[in-house]
């Protein structure tokens, strides 16, 4: 059983991704200890891997620290070591620095060196090898996002009697800005080799088969892609698109709590009560559109269409990716913005955007989305963006105006926000102003029907849709457990 994991031990669902839900924590008196870190995913398989005899492999947290296998909360752990120096190349260094500003649109340049390429080979392998130990006879792997692309190719090598499965949280890029990367057939390759490759917006399957149709030559139909295998036959990998989503009811509960409504109401009145809080949640990333929108609120203060008496921007840049190049250089950025803004039009009693480069408990980011009119979300390029969602989920009262960028993969379901293209600076001051303005009936309206499509499709329905697709395409397989079914 479950129970007690030891390092013999083999499940019959196995999830691999970078971090595992679990932190390792050292207090100050040097005791330590593992912390659940909430996440979407983990909520969503909780119950799955708790019924159905599954393990999570992943990388703990710290760097040149070896764990054995431990159960957390009823979930099995398995943790994957990885070094100080895998950790600059592989994760700094190629995942962040090479593959995510290329697979977003190279909103920043990606470099490319072949160090990280090795080690990002190299830590793939261990993952896969991590992976496999620990799967039983025809189990089900399902492997995480873009730090673990080769996995699924390693993982059929060594065993090919599992089902595997991956999602890719992030954008696929098109075709052209894809051949930059001097490993692309690698990573199809590595991709391949997953019965199932699930990703956000069906315009990132699609650009995934054109480059497996254009550098392989593979024939593909509709989301069925023909790999050719031994001795002629083919094995047939679906490349789908998953929307992913949040637990939308979790959400709402917490927005119920007479606590965090009462922190709402404190929020407000700390700001001034001002006539319109408008609010921007991110991780600080270049992908998130943060310097756009604080140049299209700069340029609406500047000509007078709002004035800091009544209106504020609460930015909060929770702190990310702080050894990456391109993120230190960032935070500089933005930073000269919100000190110059504020500088120029702040007063002692009203502050132009109240900034905070911080982390903060859930509960405090509900409270956040309570108290603001309009939801920010001005991604450059953005897998999903699950703050839209959340910002959603919270808004009980049905009010609250969502102004959601186009190339955010929320945008394909989210069609009753205020869409805007960031780029377009005048189009998206239109659209500040066009949401601060909304009459009542509207924002009711908008919201009713963006909060129907959020709790229809929460993030159990995401993952029971991915595996049961993952397990339908495996079933000719014979011999094969469902874990559904568990
Ligand atoms: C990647 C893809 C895709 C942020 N600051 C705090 C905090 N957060 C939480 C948000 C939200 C999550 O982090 C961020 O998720 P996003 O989807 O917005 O963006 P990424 O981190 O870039 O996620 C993305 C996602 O994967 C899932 O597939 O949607 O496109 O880029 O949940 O609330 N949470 C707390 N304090 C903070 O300060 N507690």
């Amino acid at each position: 059983s479950p129970q007690s994991a030891g390092s013999a031990q083999t499940y019959s669902l196995v999830v691999v991704s970078n971090r595992l839900p679990v932190d390792f924590e050292v207090a100050d008196d040097g005791t330590e200890s593992w912390r659940t870190s909430p996440g979407g995913l983990v909520t969503a398989l909780e119950p799955l891997m708790r019924s159905s005899d599954g393990v999570w492999v992943g990388w703990p947290g710290v760097a040149d620290r070896t764990f054995g296998p431990f159960v957390n909360d009823g979930i099995s752990i398995a943790p994957v070591r990885l070094s100080a120096a895998d950790l600059e190349d592989y994760y700094e260094g190629f995942s962040n620095d090479t593959i995510w500003p290329l697979y977003h649109d190279v909103i920043a340049p990606p470099s490319f060196h072949r160090e990280w390429w090795e080690a990002y080979v190299r830590v793939n392998r261990r993952f896969a090898e991590e992976a496999a130990a620990a799967a039983s006879p025809g189990a089900t792997v399902w492997v995480h996002d873009y730090q673990l692309q080769l996995v699924p190719r390693m993982l059929r090598e060594a065993r090919p009697d599992l089902v595997i499965g991956f999602f890719n949280h992030i954008p696929f890029p098109p075709d052209g800005i894809y051949a930059q990367l001097p490993w692309r057939k690698q990573i199809l390759d590595g991709l391949l080799g997953a019965d199932l490759i699930g990703f956000q917006r069906a315009a990132d399957a699609g650009n995934f088969s054109r480059a497996v149709r254009r550098l392989y030559g593979y024939p593909t139909r509709g989301v069925a892609i023909d790999v050719p295998g031994h001795n002629g036959v083919h094995r047939r990998v679906i490349a789908k698109h998953f929307p992913i989503s949040i637990d939308a009811r979790s959400y709402e509960e917490l927005a119920r709590r007479p606590e965090v409504q009462e922190r709402a109401r404190q929020i407000r009145e700390d700001l001034g009560n001002p006539k319109t809080i408008l609010l921007g949640v991110d991780r600080l990333d270049y992908t998130k559109g943060i310097l756009h929108r604080i140049k299209a609120f700069g340029e609406l203060l500047e000509d007078g269409s709002v004035s800091v008496e009544d209106v504020t921007l609460v930015q909060v840049a929770s702190p990310s990716r702080e050894r990456v190049g391109p993120y230190i250089a960032l935070r500089d950025e933005i930073e000269l913005a919100v000190g110059r803004l504020n500088g120029d039009y702040s007063t002692i009693s009203h502050t132009a955007i109240s900034y905070h480069h911080h982390g903060y408990p859930r509960e405090e980011m509900v409270a956040l989305y309570l108290a603001a009119d309009v939801m920010l979300v001005t991604a450059l390029r953005d897998g999903m963006n699950l703050v839209a969602k959340e910002y959603v989920a919270v808004r009980f009262d049905r009010d609250g105006v969502l102004v959601l960028s186009e190339f955010a993969g929320a945008a394909d379901e989210l069609k009753q926000a205020v869409l805007i293209n960031p780029h377009d600076i005048d189009g998206l001051k239109a659209a500040i102003l066009r949401a601060i303005a909304m009459p009542r009936q509207e924002r009711l309206r908008r919201m009713r029907a963006l909060r129907r499509k959020v709790f229809d499709n929460d993030v159990a329905a995401w993952s029971a849709s991915f595996l049961r697709t993952l397990t339908e395409g495996a079933a000719v397989r014979p011999g094969i457990p469902d874990p559904l079914a568990a």
